[in-house]
C-alpha cells in the first residue's frame, strides 16, 4: 500500500436529497457534510467520495475501485436491498468493504431488513446518522492497513 492510502466512499441512489427532504429519517446534514465528515475522520487517506442514483455507474465505481482504492465504504441506499449485480461487482473485490447506513434498515420497513451487501462486508455500521460514515471509515482503512501487512510478509 502505498504512504496515502485510497479510500473509496461510494452512495447510492437519492442520498443526493439528504438535508433537503425527510430531515426526520435522515437528518439535517447535507451529502457535502458528510463527505466532510469522512475527510476528517480519514487523516491523510485520500477520499474519493461518490453519489449516483444509477446502478450501472454504482457498479462501474466499484469495479474501478479493484485497481485504485485500498478500502470502499459503501451506502447502497435502495440498491442494497435489491441489486444481485451490485453483490457481483462486490465479489471481484478484493479490498475491505464496509457497509453504512445512516438510518437502522433493521429498524425499519421489512424490505429494508435483506442487505445483498451485507454478504460480503467486512462489518456494518448503521442507524448513527451521519456520524454512522465516521465510525466505518476507520475499521476501512484498518482492515486495508492490516492487508496490506499481511501481503509484504508473505513475499
Ligand atoms: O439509512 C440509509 O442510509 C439507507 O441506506 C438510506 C436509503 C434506504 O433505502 C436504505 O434502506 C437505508 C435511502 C436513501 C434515500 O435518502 C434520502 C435522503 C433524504 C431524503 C430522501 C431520501
Amino acid at each position: 500500500m502505498p504512504d496515502s492510502p485510497v479510500l473509496y466512499v461510494l452512495n447510492g441512489p437519492n442520498l443526493n436529497l439528504l438535508g433537503v427532504r425527510e430531515p426526520e429519517i435522515y437528518g439535517r446534514e447535507t451529502l457535502a457534510d458528510v463527505q466532510a465528515r469522512c475527510e476528517r475522520a480519514a487523516g491523510d487517506a485520500t477520499v474519493v467520495f461518490r453519489q449516483t442514483n444509477h446502478e450501472g455507474e454504482l457498479i462501474d465505481w466499484v469495479q474501478e475501485a479493484r485497481g485504485k482504492a485500498d478500502a470502499l465504504v459503501l451506502n447502497p441506499a435502495g440498491y442494497g436491498h435489491t441489486s444481485v449485480a451490485l453483490l457481483d461487482a462486490l465479489k471481484a473485490l478484493s479490498i475491505p468493504v464496509v457497509e453504512c447506513h445512516l438510518s437502522n434498515p433493521a429498524a425499519r420497513e421489512r424490505f429494508r431488513h435483506r442487505s445483498y451487501v451485507s454478504a460480503i462486508a467486512a462489518g456494518v455500521v448503521s442507524g448513527f446518522g451521519p456520524v454512522s460514515y465516521e465510525l466505518a471509515v476507520q475499521p476501512a482503512l484498518g482492515l486495508a492497513q492490516e492487508r496490506s501487512r499481511s501481503a509484504d510478509r508473505s513475499v
